[in-house]
């Protein structure tokens, strides 16, 4: 055993930030330690899965008229819960909420960021033991601190965020995430029960092998779409083709691996639902933010997902994300769109 092994755990790092930026009056630090409590929480109900009676449906439909897990239920609850309790949120948004929730009390109203997560993305992995995560994103209020936040502070540009991240729960239980000074990835120790830094100053290759998009939907793309998946599985393709088909149905495991490995996600529109699936504030801007920090790119097809300005709270995006290099060869496809 290696005794001069040092580990910072997820709240020394955030201390650790703090003392290197005096200014800093350490609220967002707080926050991602309240997620990063909340993620632990939902981590031992995920594990505890398939032993106890929480799998199967609450007999709910979400907002987006789809079914709703018990643990789904459970994961918003925990992320509602610790950032209420906490005194460094002033308002969440949650894919599985019809509408925003204002923290009210004196010490809420004073805090200066919003935080707007799916709490579990790729529920209908759930019941089958397939990784699943969670995903976050913090903006700063757009209303003065002091009072109760509205729906504007919550319909903001994706390049407004601070900090973004996800946690993974998967054959290890990561936490990922990124602010503008980079993204840093802490993996959960079981036997002291922290997270604790494993992936330091995270860059996403600037090229990879891996494409990952639903090809059932394949003939429901767009032409320039299917071209570039073509393309993709083609062996003359000069930067390194044919590629591999990666494709696990939680964005969180399929864009972390790209992230760590190099590649490309792709959800496209399709003929039925133009917008596709994601949600651009739960799900695509979090990611886009936290690849584009780390050097990669995203867009919706025609801009970069971090500038559409939002409109609706659970808003839909088609949404491409990956290595740079990929995704300037997807761009040359959907140019033609
Ligand atoms: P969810 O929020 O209901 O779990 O849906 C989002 C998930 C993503 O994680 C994943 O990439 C996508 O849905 C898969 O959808 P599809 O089965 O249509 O390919
Ligand atoms: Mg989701």
């Amino acid at each position: 055993m290696n005794v001069n092994r040092t580990i910072q755990t997820l709240d020394e790092f955030t201390i650790q930030q703090l003392r290197d930026f005096p200014n800093a009056t350490g609220e967002l630090s707080n926050l991602l330690r309240n997620i990063g409590l909340a993620a632990k929480r939902i981590n031992t109900e995920v594990n505890k899965a398939g032993l106890v009676d929480i799998l199967g449906d609450a007999g709910n439909i979400n907002v987006q008229g789809e079914e709703v897990k018990k643990l789904d239920v459970y994961a918003n609850d925990q992320m509602v819960r610790v950032l209420q309790h906490g005194i460094s949120c002033a308002g969440i948004a949650s894919e599985e909420l019809d509408d925003f929730v204002a923290f009210d009390d004196e010490k809420s109203v004073k805090s200066k960021y919003v935080c707007l997560f799916d709490p579990l993305d790729g529920s209908s992995n759930i019941d089958v033991n397939v990784s699943i995560g969670t995903i976050f994103s913090v903006y700063p209020r757009v209303t003065p601190v002091g009072t109760v936040v509205t729906k504007e502070d919550f319909l903001q540009p994706g390049i407004k965020q601070v900090a973004a991240g996800y946690i993974v729960y998967g054959s290890s239980t990561m936490m990922v995430y990124a602010t503008r000074r980079g993204v840093n990835g802490f993996t959960l120790d079981p036997s002291i029960g922290e997270f604790t830094m494993s992936h330091p100053d995270i860059k996403c290759p600037e090229t990879g092998k891996m494409y990952s998009v639903n090809h059932g939907n394949f003939f429901e793309y767009s032409k320039p779409v299917q071209q570039y998946i073509t393309a993709c599985q083609k062996k003359d393709k000069t930067n390194g083709g044919p590629y591999t088909q990666r494709y696990i149905g939680s964005m969180v495991s399929d864009v972390h691996r790209n992230l760590i490995r190099g590649g490309i996600f792709l959800y496209p529109g399709t003929t039925s639902k133009p917008k596709g699936k994601l949600r651009l504030l739960y799900e695509s801007n979090p990611f886009a933010f936290i690849v584009t920090v780390a050097g990669g790119k995203a867009t919706n097809g025609k801009i970069p997902i971090l500038d559409v300005v939002p409109t609706e709270l659970h808003e839909r995006t088609p949404f491409f994300v990956g290595s740079i290099r990929m995704m300037e060869e997807l761009e040359t496809y959907l140019q033609n769109t």
